[in-house]
């Protein structure tokens, strides 16, 4: 008899796998398909306990659908291009693609010990040029589609180093990495995505996805901000133009003090008198070193100034001064707002700070009547102390005083319609994708600008364009490619003409916006990928990541699809049919709060005594708390050790069963000790089993009772597990009841029934998915010559659920006198009886009175005797 041995087993059977090639997709069309894929890493080096988490879930639901009759798709890539392989080319002399190859192979052996059953001939690298290629090729699509567009924006600029900076690379204080220089904000021309074209279409469409958790649903819907209101003019005293302004609130419009327009907005220096131009002039340029998140930051002080021009409120044809705001964005609505103070939150902290006149235009429902006996200043403009933002009853609003604001707004738009100076407008606080990164590690934007031509895409055949090697990295003047000259300057594909490549990279969220649709076809060397092939697999039917995710993968995902539907590539609108979103795993933390800032954290390696920690360097006392295992809190556990010492199985039997997969796992010791001892009694049991010689038995004589009852305990324990897996995927559950199960037949005492065969099988194939290399050694060892993967999975016998007989437990005056079996249908006078007639029981009331039966049904008989 063998001990467990995880190392030689697991060892063993991977290789094995992978010869007979278990894990390769099964392309037979009989079968219906199921697409189970976990959101792809990026190549950092190594692997850490969440992408285990993330990978297991993935894998077991893979295994599990295969044993359904599913043709499964598994595939796994890597989400390769991006900004630390350039970090490691400035910081170590190391080219980005020697950096992320060999993180890759790294990383793809670690992955490989975890036992996942991964197709990797469907294996991708983003960085890859052909893989690139094809998101090159894609980028041209949107570009013919009119879905590319060039626009000025703002890029970080290091005035030392002379360089764009990502926004990774700026700290908190808004300094530089490298050089620490104060970052300023430059405008450049840069790339666009046209996401807002489908802004509609991505808020709709949540509806089509009952299978994704409503708080992502909630996050995407608040990202895309849909807001109903008006698009409002406002002439301008002097001059043809006029301020469009967007609204949610045209109630409010008789309360309108002031119009403030954003600094960049193109009217501002124009309306600005020439008294003022000086300091309009130098308020521009301190407001545009300022990030979005400075001035919009609630408790920022909301700073302006007016320009000296006029504009006209068209409802009262009132004057009102037109002021230049940092709180208003230029990117949003029309870039310039209608200042009502005496509802708006913001407009009554500026109007207070600016002594702008504050005019109440909406009451509370409740004031009505103070309204009604004429008393119209109950809510005045000094007794007002906040904005009163709620809906409520408008005054002060000439035809319109007195309708309720919902009621007003509509009567107001439609007045302005009618009078022309406005209209209802929808607006998304959606702004288009800036794809545009002064970046090397990334796929190159294909087009060629061309002095004669403009922007020219390069033809298709010569996609990819490639990254050119040998390149300086020194995270100083312009990107690296645009420091290339040879690389740069090329004919213009349609004149002739001396012109210059592109130089700007792709975001690297455009990678991981197509790549699940690249691995329905991953070799594909003719097309981005053949659409019948597409079509056939997509959706996934299961995508499970990190909630990190929850945004904007998702979303540009969605957006890529629906485009690539649209350009006739695709037969469906929504890519990802489930999505998961597992919790974080969660180390045990040491914290000095005597400390602040990073020292507070102490790394665990710096505990000696675990239940009486102390600050290596202080001695105090230390809290102990789970926190998501972080380097910096060096509360992480390494994947190999415990893999190392358990074994694989043990730690995913420990993942799934610690937690739902949804919720945070907390990382313990004992709980993964409680593991590897579960799967060591399987163990016992299974080569106990087979080391018995098993004698032949009838099929046919009736069951005994300890048969029927191990009988039902297995098929309890499929039909359980079955429903745990299946719709919410409690793992957790399941491998409960794979416990119950095995503890049913260490105790049960017929253990050279066949009814016991077939649990101990049960129980092997119940395992598998779980616990891929034991289930796999057991089950061979039964005989077996077939992978155990490879086997159905089971389906439970209704009718070895119900009990026939029941223990009910016989009682005189409140104390256990004995167990007696009775038929499970038993009614509460057929209980009594059987229990009057029992020989104990008999002995027990023999010459006393019985005063009083206490019955409870499936339970107890009570006789109370005196
Ligand atoms: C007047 C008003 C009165 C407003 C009132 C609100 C309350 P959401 O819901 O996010 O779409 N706004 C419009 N464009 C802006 C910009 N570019 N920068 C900063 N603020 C802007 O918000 C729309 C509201 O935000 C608009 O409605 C406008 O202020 C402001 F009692 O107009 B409101
Ligand atoms: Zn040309």
């Amino acid at each position: 008899e063998s001990r467990y041995n995880p190392a030689a087993i697991e060892e063993k059977w991977q290789k094995t796998w992978t010869e007979q090639g278990l894990d390769k997709t099964v392309t037979d069309s009989s079968k219906p398909k199921y697409y189970a894929l976990s959101m792809f890493p990026y190549p950092s080096g190594s692997l850490h306990m969440g992408h285990v988490r993330n990978y297991t879930i993935t894998d077991v639901i893979a295994r599990l659908k295969r044993m359904q009759g599913y043709r499964v798709l598994h595939p796994m890539g890597w989400d390769a291009f991006g900004l630390p392989a350039e970090n490691a080319a400035i910081d170590r002399g190391i080219p980005p693609a020697k950096w992320t190859y060999e993180n890759m192979a790294q990383m793809q052996q670690q992955l490989k010990r975890l036992g996942l059953s991964i197709d990797w001939d469907c294996e991708l690298a983003t960085c890859s040029p052909d893989y690139y290629k094809w998101t090159q090729w894609i980028f041209l699509q949107f570009l013919t589609a009119g879905l590319a567009y060039q626009k000025e924006a703002a890029v970080n600029w290091d005035p030392i180093d002379q360089t764009v900076v990502a926004n990774e690379q700026v700290d908190s204080e808004g300094r530089s990495w490298r050089s620490g220089a104060k970052v300023e904000r430059k405008l450049l021309r840069q790339w666009f995505l046209k996401i807002t074209d489908y802004a509609e279409e991505l808020l709709n469409d949540l509806n089509k996805l009952p299978g994704w958790p409503e708080r992502v649903k909630l996050m995407q819907a608040n990202w895309i901000g849909k807001s109903t209101g008006a698009y409002l003019e406002f002439p301008i005293v002097g001059m043809e133009e006029k301020i469009g302004v967007y609204t949610t609130r045209p109630d409010t419009v008789f309360g309108v003090s002031y119009v403030v327009l954003a600094p960049e907005h193109p009217l501002t220096k124009r309306v600005t008198t020439q008294e003022r131009e000086a300091e309009v002039a130098a308020f521009i340029q301190e407001v545009s070193n300022q990030s979005e998140l400075e001035r919009t930051a609630e408790d920022k002080p909301k700073r302006g100034i007016p320009t000296g021009g006029k504009a006209i409120n068209p409802f009262t044809g009132e004057e009102i001064p037109i002021w230049i705001a940092d709180y208003v964005l230029y990117e949003y609505g029309t870039g310039a707002v209608m200042g009502v103070p005496a509802h708006d939150a913001r407009d009554f902290k500026f109007a207070k700070e600016q002594n702008l006149p504050i005019k109440v235009v909406i009451v509370p429902p409740d004031n009505v009547e103070t309204l009604d006996a004429g008393n119209v200043e109950t809510l005045d403009a000094t007794s007002l102390h906040q904005a009163y933002t709620e809906p409520g009853i408008v005054i002060n609003s000439s035809q319109f005083d007195g309708m309720a604001s919902v009621d007003a707004k509509q009567a107001i738009v439609a007045y302005a319609e009618q009078q022309g100076f406005g209209k209802a407008r929808v607006q998304y606080r959606l702004r288009d994708w800036l794809i545009s990164r002064q970046r090397y590690w990334g796929a190159p934007i294909p087009v060629i600008h061309c002095p004669n031509c403009g922007i020219v895409p390069v033809p298709e055949e010569d996609l990819p364009v490639q990254l050119p090697e040998n390149v300086e990295f020194s995270g100083r003047g312009p990107s690296p490619l645009a420091k290339i000259e040879d690389w740069v300057n090329v004919p213009c594909p349609t004149c002739g003409t001396p012109a210059k490549r592109e130089t700007d990279t792709m975001d690297t969220f455009i990678d991981s916006s197509w790549y699940f649709l690249r691995f329905t076809d991953a070799k594909n060397d003719q097309q981005v990928f053949d659409s019948a092939k597409t079509n056939d697999w997509m959706p996934v039917d299961q995508y499970v990541g990190g909630i990190e995710h929850a945004i904007l993968h998702l979303l540009y995902s969605r957006f890529f699809t629906k485009v690539l539907r649209d350009r006739g590539l695709l037969n469906f609108d929504e890519p990802f049919q489930r999505l998961l979103t597992q919790g974080m795993v969660q180390g045990l933390t040491y914290l000095n709060p005597n400390k602040s800032g990073k020292d507070k954290w102490i790394p665990s390696y710096l505990v000696s005594n675990p239940d009486d920690p102390r600050d290596p360097q202080t001695g105090e006392p230390l809290q102990r708390l789970y926190a998501t295992m972080s380097k910096s809190k060096g509360n992480g556990v390494a994947p190999e050790e415990v893999i190392s010492k358990y074994g694989v199985d043990t730690a995913r039997m420990f993942i799934l069963f610690k937690a739902p997969p949804e919720k945070d796992l907390e990382w313990d010791e004992a709980d993964v000790e409680g593991q590897f001892r579960f799967l060591n009694r399987v163990w016992r049991l299974v080569t106990d089993f087979t080391a018995q010689p098993r004698e032949v038995h009838n099929q046919q004589t009736q069951l005994s009772k300890a048969e029927k009852d191990l009988r039902r305990a297995i098929h309890i324990a499929i039909k359980e597990a079955t429903e745990d897996v299946e719709g919410e995927y409690q793992f957790n559950t399941a491998v409960s009841e794979l416990m119950k199960l095995s503890n049913a037949l260490a105790d049960a005492s017929c253990k050279d029934s066949p009814v016991y065969a077939e649990g101990i099988e049960t129980l092997i194939v119940l395992l598998a998915p779980f616990a891929p290399h034991i289930a796999e050694e057991l089950w061979q060892q039964l005989g077996n010559t077939e992978s155990v993967h490879k086997q159905a999975w089971l389906k439970y016998d209704e009718s070895a659920l119900v009990a026939d007989e029941i223990t009910l437990v016989i009682q005189v005056n409140g104390k256990k006198r004995a167990d007696l079996q009775v038929p499970a249908q038993a009614n509460k006078a057929e209980l009594e009886k059987y229990a009057r007639e029992s020989e104990i029981v008999q002995r027990f009331i023999e010459g006393k009175e019985i005063r009083k039966v206490i019955v409870v049904p499936g339970k107890l008989v009570n006789f109370v005797v005196g």
